[in-house]
């Protein structure tokens, strides 16, 4: 048999090379996937995966130009290229050393001009994959239908005002999950991507909210049906490509699935260029989510804090990333979700070793984020100031409070005897300084 054609020649495996220079780019300086920190991998904390879409399926054009990355496994009919891809794809994330990977049905395996033509596209493509995963051992973190590309999606999807449209999407959606059992996907993505409005003047939000809802219904059905053992993830996203987005941030999010009563059924997929696209800091909505136990998983990148709309650029802050490891690690891990890279290389960044690049560099940037945040958690101090900050509420009135059974009259009796309460400084500059020393 012919062997198969090597589409990152020249690169190897990527190395730990902890004393590596700083122009040294093709090696990891932090990240350890072996080394274990409170307990655990680095890789265990980390769970990175690659996405198919941006670095497998992306062309670089934009509304402004054509395309720039022009990609070996680009070749042959839409199959041929399907199936090059994927081999392009696996090479790629063994030589990275990343065990995890997330594609829509529809990057996988092209769309046929009916469902059964794509359903087969999909079936043969995963084929491929099923065979690819088990001589790498790499797994499908999560899958996702794009349900927002093709122009018959153009009003939405379960949100459209034809039930026509929906019931198409829930054909797309049934073989996405029968997908997702097929490769042993560990989680299940909907991102809403046409879910909300352009113009209110033509929209009957009730309605809409409500058939998203029972479409997500059918979802948890079909998946307790087939016995999917798969986490369903819901990706918050405030616009584009629509003006208002139903799935606006973390907590929009949170109330719809409680509204619906299907908080038990689903976590949420946090993307940090939508949270500061939704107004938001960084880690506002990894935050809000793991508050409420509903952190599940996370498409790891960044924005442009200048620009207003989503550059899904790869994530290269180590202050970001310490913020968000601190939750991630507080709330005991993200595991079955992990750290998807959903970036894109700039389509300036023309060279194939840019995506390797790209990925060690973020890679490595998280890295250094569990680092810190394993020293910041350790030392205590920050840690113990804000336990130091609460303490009011574990005694006396404050502990009646915590436990939700004091009363208004309660708190009257208490500052008639105890008057007015002392100012106390929030201390946020303490906090800064503090937080600096570890980044
Ligand atoms: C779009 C986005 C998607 C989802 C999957 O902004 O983030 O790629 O992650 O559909
Ligand atoms: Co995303």
């Amino acid at each position: 048999m012919a062997a198969q054609e090597e589409f990152f020649a020249g690169i190897p495996k990527i190395p730990y090379s902890p004393s590596a220079g700083p122009a040294d780019v093709l090696c990891f300086k932090h990240y350890n996937a072996e080394e274990v920190l409170m307990g655990r991998k680095m890789e265990d904390w980390l769970r990175f995966s690659v996405c198919y879409w941006h670095s497998f399926c992306g062309t670089g054009a934009d509304p402004f130009g054509a395309p720039t990355l022009h990609r070996p496994w680009n070749e042959g009919t839409p199959m041929e290229s399907a199936k090059k891809r994927l081999r392009a794809a696996f090479e790629f994330f063994t030589k990275l050393g990343v065990k995890y990977y997330t594609f829509h049905d529809r990057d996988m395996a092209p769309e046929g001009s009916t469902l059964e033509e794509s359903n087969r596209n999909l079936d043969e493509m995963t084929d491929l994959a099923l065979q690819l995963q088990s001589q790498t051992g790499v797994r499908v973190l999560w899958v996702t239908c794009n349900l927002f590309a093709h122009p018959r999606y153009m009003n939405g999807a379960a949100t459209n005002p034809d039930c026509h449209v929906l019931a198409y999407a829930g054909a797309q959606l049934k073989k996405g999950l029968d997908t997702a059992q097929k490769l042993g996907a560990q989680n299940f993505v909907f991102w809403g991507g046409r879910e909300g409005f352009l113009t209110i003047h033509n929209t009957d939000v009730a309605a809409e909210l409500k058939h998203m809802a029972n479409f997500f219904k059918m979802a948890v059905k079909y998946r307790e049906k087939i016995g999917l053992k798969c986490q369903f993830l819901i990706e918050p996203k405030p616009k584009e490509p629509c003006k208002h987005q139903y799935d606006y941030d973390a907590v929009s999010v949170i109330g719809f699935l409680k509204h619906y009563g299907l908080e038990n059924d689903f976590k949420l997929n946090i993307e940090p260029n939508h949270t500061t696209l939704a107004g938001h800091s960084y880690e506002h909505d990894v935050v809000m989510a793991s508050a409420f136990g509903m952190l599940g998983s996370v498409d790891s990148n960044t924005g442009s804090p200048d620009l207003g709309w989503d550059t899904d650029q790869f994530p290269m802050d180590i202050r970001n990333a310490t913020l968000l490891m601190k939750t991630i690690i507080e709330q005991g891990g993200l595991q079955p979700g992990g750290l998807n890279f959903d970036a894109k290389v700039h389509r300036e960044s023309t060279d194939l070793e840019d995506l390797f690049i790209a990925h060690i560099g973020a890679m490595d940037t998280f890295a250094r984020g569990l680092r810190n945040a394993v020293r910041i958690i350790e030392d205590g101090i920050i840690p113990g100031m804000v336990k130091d900050r609460y303490s009011s509420f574990s005694h006396g009135i404050g502990q009646k409070v915590e436990e939700g059974s004091a009363s208004l009259e309660e708190m009257e009796d208490f500052i008639k005897q105890n008057g007015e309460p002392k100012v106390t400084s929030g201390k946020q500059e303490k906090y800064e300084s503090i937080f600096n020393h570890y980044i």
